[in-house]
């Protein structure tokens, strides 16, 4: 079969991108806080890895209220992260490395401290005024919409000089730009066109979906949110009136004068829309980050609450494998399980106790680096570093969990029930600094680390995985290697083999005239699996985390979290 992708080869195809959170990375100065020269010193590890690209959390100047995600300066960086000059060595020092630099673009808001905005809530007659989006109090109060981490829940805040309401999808310090305004975008462009053109090899759209909006504000009653727009405000904030046409206006004007890949965070997309953003003939987008992958286990209608009991294999399957076949014939996917957003990977998808840590996360990065999609591995992850699972309130620094407590405690609210669900859903838990050595502060600083360093780095840390070639580290370079050797695990057809209930993922890789058998058990119970497989000679096995593979008479029998990989005989 001459195959689709053939003739479509993209190294964002075959990238593997490792992302660096660098405020928790690698701390240069003692002050704490990781910083770009952290990074530029880490580069070795990073490289070692043998992964293809870097995405670096914004380091841009910013009051820091969401860790970088409210930037007042998109030209300058914030000096705790360093300085413009340490940015470029990183660049230079990662190009000579083979490693590409991709950069976090928010630009559906800014920080309130961003000149627009200082300025524009002066007055209505500021210039800057019509730069973000505004409900004139002589209307009345503005239809509610949610803020995500306003203390009230509520995307509007009253601004007395203007008597007016501006928009907040996230914290009230995060007013959203209006995009319907073309002047904002022609400064966007620009400022997007600056980091082009010093040679930043792609772009991460932070929040990219929210950017339109219905600007005749309709009045949304829960009752008709639920009936016309899921029970999910993602969805309905992905849904505005210009949202594809502005993604193909900055296309024209930016994205394809440049050889840069471009990813947009997608919230609210489901895979029945994915195509309208990174289907070639749309020239829109190369690559959409999705979040059903992340929501798979979410209780019913509830804002950051997973069910305690665990996730549902069933919804794992089907919904990574619709998300697999969705691009089979246009467009491309990425997958990730974990990132700064999210808790740890081991934590939420596996099963982090003493007993499965290294092999359930072992199992995830074989899922994850054996997907028809490009990988995204999350700093630390590959450590196997767990949820903190802090016991009190105060040890948050995330912005989310704070205003979520706040608007929890005005409801009258209880706090146990609402550390149990942070605990396994916080922000903070993927962010805690990361393990080095076992040393003090887990070798990430000399100084007080701006966020607690998870306890368990005394046995979790990077120097133990080295010297021990039985280390997941160890085990995650290989998959890496083994991903880069063979083109079938990048573009060979997917297809699945367990349609059931079962715990057992199963399938193949088909490229040409190479298959490979992914087996996967994502439980704590062995598992029976009905191979149609002959048993596989022991140098076609290529992944096992387990020393044996059990065949019996009556076919496989899987081991708790085993994940094998074998090359299918012709
Ligand atoms: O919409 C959501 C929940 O329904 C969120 O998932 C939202 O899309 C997501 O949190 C956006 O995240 C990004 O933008 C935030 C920032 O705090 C995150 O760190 C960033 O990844 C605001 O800039
Ligand atoms: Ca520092």
């Amino acid at each position: 079969m001459q195959h689709r992708c053939q003739e479509n080869h993209r190294w964002w195809k075959e990238a593997i991108i490792y992302q660096v959170y660098p405020r928790s990375f690698k701390d240069s100065n003692g002050d704490g806080v990781g910083d770009l020269r952290g990074i530029l010193s880490s580069l070795d590890y990073i490289a070692s890895l043998g992964i293809s690209a870097l995405w670096i959390n914004p380091v841009y100047r910013s009051p820091g209220r969401d860790n970088g995600y409210d930037i007042s300066d998109f030209r300058d960086i914030q000096p705790e992260y360093g300085s413009m000059a340490d940015l470029d060595e990183l660049f230079a020092a990662a190009h000579g490395k083979n490693i590409r630099i991709i950069m976090d673009m928010v630009i559906n808001h800014t920080s309130d401290q961003h000149q627009w905005f200082k300025q524009a809530h002066t007055s209505r007659e500021d210039p800057h005024y019509p730069y973000y989006i505004w409900w004139p109090a002589e209307k009345g109060k503005p239809p509610h919409r949610c803020g995500f981490f306003d203390p009230s829940g509520e995307a509007w805040t009253y601004n007395a000089a203007t008597n007016s309401y501006w928009l907040h999808y996230f914290s009230p310090e995060q007013p959203d730009l209006n995009w319907d305004n073309p002047e904002v975008r022609r400064e966007l462009y620009a400022m997007l066109r600056f980091w082009l053109d010093k040679g930043v090899d792609g772009l991460r759209f932070d929040a990219l979906t929210f950017i339109s909006k219905d600007m005749s504000f309709p009045e949304i009653t829960p009752a008709l949110l639920k009936e016309k727009f899921h029970d999910d405000w993602g969805y309905y904030y992905a849904s505005g009136p210009h949202l594809h046409a502005y993604l193909q206006e900055m296309n024209r004007e930016v994205l394809r004068h440049y050889d840069a890949v471009t990813i947009a965070e997608a919230s609210g997309v489901f895979s029945t829309g994915v195509l309208q953003f990174v289907a070639e003939d749309r020239h829109e987008l190369n690559l959409l980050c999705h979040f059903e992958g992340m929501i798979i286990g979410y209780l019913q209608g509830e804002f950051k609450r997973v069910d305690p009991a665990g996730y549902s294999r069933r919804e794992w399957k089907e919904i990574y494998t619709r998300w697999s076949d969705v691009f089979n014939e246009k467009g491309w996917g990425t997958i990730y399980l974990g990132n700064h957003d999210q808790p740890r990977m081991v934590s939420r998808w596996g099963d982090d106790s003493e007993t499965f840590r290294e092999r359930s996360a072992k199992l995830l990065f074989t899922f994850l680096l054996t997907m028809r999609a490009t990988p995204f591995i999350y700093n630390g992850d590959e450590l196997g570093m767990t949820n903190i699972r802090f016991t009190s309130v105060d040890d948050y620094e995330d912005i989310e969990t704070r205003q979520l407590y706040t608007k929890l405690k005005a409801q009258g609210g209880g706090t146990e029930q609402f550390l149990q669900d942070q605990q396994l859903t916080a922000r903070d838990n993927g962010r805690t600094p990361m393990q080095w050595t076992a040393g003090p502060n887990a070798g990430f600083t000399e100084g007080r680390p701006w966020l607690k360093i998870n306890e368990n780095y005394t046995s979790i840390n990077r120097e133990a995985q080295e010297k021990d070639p039985a280390s997941l580290l160890h085990f995650v370079r290989r998959l890496i290697r083994l991903r880069k050797l063979n083109p079938a695990l990048v573009y060979g057809d997917y297809a699945l083999l367990t349609h059931d209930d079962s715990p057992v993922h199963a399938y193949t890789r088909t490229w040409e005239n190479s298959t490979f058998a992914v087996l996967l058990n994502l439980s704590g119970e062995e598992q029976p699996f009905d191979s149609l497989f002959s048993p596989p000679s022991a140098e076609s096995v290529l992944v096992n985390n387990y020393p044996v593979i059990n065949w019996t008479r009556d076919g496989l029998r899987l081991a708790p979290w085993q994940a094998i990989v074998f090359a299918c005989a012709r």
